[in-house]
């Protein structure tokens, strides 16, 4: 599939005028992981098919990131392209299984750097690697007929090298860690080849199709300051740099979540993102005092709370939209993704109190605004 034919025109690109620092009329919301596990038809799907098949299939793909969409019809203001973060890996040279309630795993993880040569290839072709995440984005563009934005991802360098070490999630990461601080150099190596794929793929889906992007560096958290500032950032920084500089006028927008990194909240406003996603251990005052408007918030409600019940998640909303602000550098969204036993009906509630708390400030928030130009004329 080639993605010379035009593209329908985009109908709602309130998420990019966020993004982008403009005025929106009311604050854009999608949800980390809102293509997936928690949809009773996603995992009707599941039934039927392996997750990597669905992620290498370009029409199932398409049919999972729309299935929110529609779901949802006219609540969500963007799609994110239905993938893993560990396809980078598998495109790497590594394998990695996708077992059901369990999560992914890698039967032969990387346990010694002496490894790397064997087991990683010494040149990645992302063109013929990943090609079936190119292709799936061009379908899906074309088939959400401008409806809202494609989100294009990637997992960031230290988060998937993370999982390359420790062969799968972990509570304590002391394998990865080991390797920070017994072989640094050996580690630094692995994170810039990571790093090189990352921006040769997020690169790859913008000419592909995806009109902003997404960066998780799910396990940030994991490392203290000085070690996010080491083993972290600097590729955080040079994933925004190259991917800007590689599509000159073309670029789109471009998001970090480093989930856990609170003290980093400053850093991750100065290294050329347009948009940082917090999770919910954020205050919003706060870390809007923090960033000074340099970049557009995202987040933050504890997930957490859609286990709570309505009264719960109305208030957290209210708290979350009117501690932001709703027309301003704002994407409402969670503080992490969705997780799978959340009932259908709590997410919609989440995202029609998004619209309707954001539409309240809004116009709060242009009263303001009237009256503080009478208070200027006058
Ligand atoms: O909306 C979407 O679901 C879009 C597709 C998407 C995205 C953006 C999936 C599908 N995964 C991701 C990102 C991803 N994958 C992250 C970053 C976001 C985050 O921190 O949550 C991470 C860490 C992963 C790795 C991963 N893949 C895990 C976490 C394991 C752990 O260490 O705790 C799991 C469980 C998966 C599997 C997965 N990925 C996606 C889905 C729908 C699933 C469930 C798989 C299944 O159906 O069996």
């Amino acid at each position: 599939m080639s993605a010379t034919k035009p593209f329908p025109p985009l109908k709602n690109d309130l998420i990019l005028r966020a993004a982008r620092g403009e005025k929106t009329e009311r604050a854009p919301v999608w949800v980390m992981r809102q293509a997936g596990r928690y949809l009773p038809e996603f995992r009707a799907e599941r039934v039927e098919n392996d997750f990597f098949k669905i992620c290498r299939t370009p029409e199932l793909a398409t049919k999972v990131t729309l299935q929110p969409i529609d779901r949802y019809d006219g609540l969500l203001d963007a799609s994110i392209i239905f993938s893993d973060i560990l396809v980078i890996p598998q495109a790497m040279g590594m394998t990695v299984e996708m077992v059901p309630g369990k999560g992914p795993h890698f039967p032969d993880p990387l346990v010694h750097p002496s490894e790397m040569p064997a087991k990683l290839k010494e040149k990645v072709d992302v063109y013929q690697e990943l090609q079936y995440v190119f292709d799936a984005i061009t379908m899906t563009r074309h088939a959400l007929d401008g409806r809202v934005p494609l989100i294009g991802f990637v997992g960031a360098p230290w988060t998937l090298m993370a999982y390359m070490i420790e062969g799968g999630g972990s509570k304590t990461l002391s394998k990865a860690k080991e390797w920070i601080f017994k072989h640094p150099k050996a580690s630094h190596e692995l994170l810039n080849r990571i790093t090189d794929v990352c921006v040769e793929f997020l690169v790859g889906q913008v000419r592909a199709g995806a009109q902003m992007l997404q960066v998780f560096e799910s396990w940030g958290g994991e490392l203290g300051p000085h070690d996010f500032e080491q083993f972290s950032l600097p590729y955080l920084a040079q994933i925004a740099k190259r991917v800007k500089a590689a599509l000159g006028s073309e670029a789109v927008p471009m998001t970090v979540f480093a989930k856990g990194s609170w003290y980093a909240l400053e850093q991750l406003s100065e290294i050329g993102y347009e948009t940082v996603s917090l999770d919910w251990t954020h205050d919003p005052v706060q870390a809007k005092a923090l960033t000074k408007g340099r970049v557009t918030l995202q987040g933050n409600m504890d997930p957490n709370v859609l286990y709570g019940g309505d009264e719960a998640i109305v208030a957290a909303v209210e708290r979350m939209v009117r501690g932001f602000g709703s027309t301003g550098r704002y994407i409402a969204n969670l503080g992490h993704g969705i997780l799978p036993t959340v009932p259908v009906e709590a997410m919609e509630l989440f995202l029609k109190t998004v619209h309707r708390v954001g539409l309240e400030v809004a116009a709060e928030e242009s009263k303001i605004e009237i009256a503080s130009n009478v208070n200027i004329i006058g």
